[in-house]
């Protein structure tokens, strides 16, 4: 049954040809969905349209008749259906098609706008624009857009440079900063698969042309492969998934020479180390190292195989399609010497790796009551190697995994761990290792790229970082991840604000009747002190005895009365994001926001005889608060650091400080289908990210304003020739302009007249657009008759 909408269905063509065209008419009801052209007025039949079907797809048609709010449409595969009219969509002109930027159409309703990026990516037009917004569709295959000579052509401005691209953003970025002075930012999101990580190398690779010269230009480049061996890796979504969100300052001295840069990093996701779901992997470095080392590091740093290693075994997936480990681990120390790693400092690295997999194979088990000790064979093997590889004692590993020392009543008391603490004290010094060794490389980059003293020039940033997320089971990670994209949304929004505002003040119109709307209350809802959701949360990891569920209640009791917030049954709760409402659950909130490091372990790290572990508990030591809670020192079994939110929540704010001083260009990335495949488009899929990384948002607050900008001389030249000779020959064009509108009764408040331009609603010019077709198919028609045609 090919049924449309809630609606009958004929496939007779000829059916087709015979329907009795009614001449009713009747406004198109507004529909609930977000993106609707409510102020469209539809007099007549042949009024092309979007209508809806049962399967949630827009399919293009020509309303035959329309009888109260029941339309009979012809679709383009010419079948006759009745749709109800709130499932209708006005559609844009023919001349509008494919238009490479979407605030040119007139209607700029969720079919239309899918439809011109659908047409657009169809013929590998991957990039579009929404106004100030580049939209960049992944088409999951090569398109020949990024040689030498495209980079040239935008540079020179010339040839295919007119079209959208990452090169024209980024050049738009590099010559603002040349020309103005002020530093630049490159604003990239999408959710994962979408392709920032991609995007982010693209424009990369045309600054590093445009900069380049210098020497420094393949190192920046370099950085790529390391941070994605070290933070990538293969997920459900992703074949090479950031798991971090990174932000490159890459600085330019006054001639324009790329003269540094600076990496920064944002959360991490350290779980990964020591689980994965089933089908994904670990980060790509271990296997890379497993495959590919030579036999002499082999034996210098221990590795064998990835399936020996239960950290890497236990998710049923070794390899990725397509990727040569062993070519990634060759390629990975050629990026390591451009970037000037030394080979010690990298042989080092590959030592914790090591480590960190070797400690993942200690395997305990339980002796009396619950104690437990660390298991022989492969066990005690694991625990002998990691030692070595530490430069720890090996009966130092083993107290510090399987005991705790308690401070009570100013004696040590040394107690033993059960199963599950021992695994988790495990767990928690492989990641702690791997996190800090990530940390220590991208300092370690820093430095090879530090930026030189006279710090002259400006910069470009560029931001990857992970978009707006809504799984199923929601947790700690998506609340950051989401509050990130609340800040961003709330620059992006703040910016286009200004930029609107700007264009109508130069044009001397009234921009008061604009309307924006503002996330501030979710981002009250979230960082606000004291009653904020971060707040309490940290509040609560002080108590000892504080439970997810007790957390629940807390944020039930004190966020109620934000209009942002949903208690839900249970730990569950529902946050609206202006990208949709999520509904999380407290579980692990604590315990991933405290993220703690005993203290034993942290000792046992500042006690190897090998310098990174050394530097690696100072760091941690550093994090740590001096301020003890009271129950805490009494205890003094655990260090009390900076909460991983309220961390989170500071990075984050010096992040949007350094954007603000910048200015913005974006891009929104978008996944066109879940199974990665080239030329698929769906659309459900498509609309719900439009939605969610704001390009919805963008030609939303372009409707609430005036998006249709026509110069004065444009307008009288397209439709003067509607007026009466009388109207039409006068000599002053803005006469002719207000002729037009008042001729057609454009009402006063869906237009403004500005000094250079006239600023029309949304749907304004659709209607004399469909006008002047139609006079014109009238006229063509007349000449016809006239010349003895038939029509
Ligand atoms: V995640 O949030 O880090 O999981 P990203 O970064 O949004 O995600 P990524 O850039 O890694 O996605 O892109 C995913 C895959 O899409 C890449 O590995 C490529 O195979 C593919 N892709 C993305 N952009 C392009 C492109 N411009 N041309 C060709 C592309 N392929
Ligand atoms: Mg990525």
């Amino acid at each position: 049954d090919d049924s449309v909408g809630s609606v009958k269905s004929s496939n007779n063509s000829e059916e087709c040809q015979l329907m009795e065209v009614s001449d009713t008419s009747t406004a198109l009801s507004s529909s609930c969905r977000p993106l609707v052209d409510s102020v469209a007025t539809f007099k007549g039949e042949n009024i092309r349209v979007w209508c809806l079907t049962s399967e949630n797809i827009w399919i293009s048609g020509v309303v035959v008749s329309i009888q109260d709010t029941q339309a009979v449409i012809r679709t383009s595969d010419c079948r006759i259906v009745t749709a109800s009219s709130g499932l209708l969509q006005p559609a844009n002109p023919d001349i509008l098609e494919g238009v490479d930027d979407l605030i040119k159409l007139s209607y700029l309703n969720e079919p239309a706008v899918l439809h011109d990026l659908t047409y657009r990516y169809s013929r590998d037009m991957i990039y579009t624009r929404a106004g100030p917004v580049l939209i960049a569709v992944n088409p999951f295959k090569k398109v020949p857009i990024y040689t030498a000579d495209f980079i040239q052509a935008y540079r020179k401005k010339t040839g295919s440079s007119l079209h959208p691209h990452v090169y024209m953003t980024a050049d738009a970025a590099f010559r603002a900063m040349v020309r103005e002075g002020i530093n630049q930012s490159i604003i990239i999101s999408g959710e994962s698969g979408a392709g920032k990580t991609e995007t982010a190398k693209i424009a990369m690779q045309y600054l590093a042309a445009l900069g380049g010269g210098g020497g420094l230009e393949d190192e920046i480049l370099q950085t790529n492969p390391i941070l994605e061996a070290f933070g990538n890796a293969k997920t459900l979504r992703n074949d090479n998934s950031s798991r971090f969100g990174k932000l490159i300052d890459i600085h330019f001295d006054n001639s324009g020479k790329i003269c540094g840069a600076k990496i920064q990093t944002y959360l991490l996701e350290k779980s990964r180390v020591v689980q994965q779901a089933g089908g994904e992997r670990s980060y790509h470095v271990f296997y890379q190292l497993c495959a590919g080392a030579d036999p002499g590091l082999q034996e210098r740093v221990k590795v064998r195989p990835a399936q020996e290693y239960h950290y890497l075994n236990h998710s049923d997936c070794l390899s990725i399609d397509n990727v040569d480990d062993a070519e990634q681990f060759y390629l990975l120390r050629r990026a390591m010497n451009v970037v000037q790693i030394s080979n010690e400092d990298q042989e080092q690295a590959f030592e914790m790796l090591s480590a960190v997999l070797w400690i993942g194979n200690i395997t305990f088990h339980i002796v009396d009551h619950d104690n437990v000790i660390v298991d022989e064979n492969e066990g005690k093997l694991a625990v002998k190697v990691a030692a070595g590889l530490l430069h720890c004692e090996i009966h130092e590993l083993v107290a510090a995994l399987s005991t705790r020392k308690i401070h009570a009543g100013g004696d040590d008391i040394v107690q033993r761990l059960t199963y599950e603490q021992a695994t988790d004290s495990r767990d928690a010094l492989a990641k702690a290792i791997y996190a800090s060794l990530f940390d220590w490389l991208v300092d370690r980059i820093n430095k090879s790229l530090e930026v030189g003293k006279r710090r002259t020039g400006r910069s470009i940033s560029i931001l990857d970082i992970y978009g707006f997320e809504s799984f199923k089971r929601n947790s700690f990670e998506q609340l950051c991840i989401n509050y990130a994209n609340e800040r961003l949304q709330q620059h992006f929004n703040r910016h286009l604000f200004k930029l609107e505002q700007e264009e109508y003040t130069s044009e001397n119109i009234d921009w008061t009747r604009v309307d924006f709307e503002d996330n501030q209350e979710c981002l009250d809802l979230i960082e606000k002190r004291p009653l904020g959701m971060i707040s309490l949360l940290d509040e609560e990891c002080t108590f000892p005895r504080a439970t997810d569920l007790t957390l629940a209640e807390k944020l039930k009791e004190h966020l109620r009365g934000n209009t942002c917030f949903k208690g839900e049954r249970s730990k569950a709760f529902r946050i609206c994001h202006y990208a949709g409402e999520v509904m999380y659950e407290t579980n692990g909130f604590l315990e991933k926001n405290r993220d703690l490091l005993h203290a034993d372990l942290l000792q046992l790290l500042s006690s190897c005889d090998s310098s990174l572990p050394q530097l690696f508990a100072a760091a941690i030591g550093e994090g740590l608060q001096k301020m003890l809670s009271p129950t805490r020192r009494a205890n003094g079994t655990e260090s009390q650091k900076q909460s991983v939110a309220a961390k989170f929540k500071g990075q984050l704010n010096k992040l949007m400080q350094r954007l603000e001083s910048t200015e913005p260009h974006f891009i929104r990335c978008i996944k066109p289908n879940p199974q990665h495949l080239p030329n698929v488009v769906d659309q459900e899929l498509v609309l719900q990210q439009l939605r969610c990384c704001g390009v919805l948002e963008v030609v939303r607050i372009a409707r609430s304003g005036y998006p249709t900008r026509h110069s004065h001389n444009q307008f009288a030249m397209r439709y003067g020739f509607l007026l009466p000779k009388s109207l039409s020959s006068q000599h002053d064009v803005l006469s002719v302009c207000v002729a037009i509108l008042h001729q057609f009764v454009i009402a006063p408040e869906m237009y403004q007249i500005g000094i250079t331009k006239l600023f029309f609603r949304a749907g304004q010019i659709g209607m004399l657009e469909d006008l002047r077709q139609r006079t014109l198919h009238g006229i063509i028609c007349v000449q016809k008759v006239y010349k003895g045609y038939k029509v």
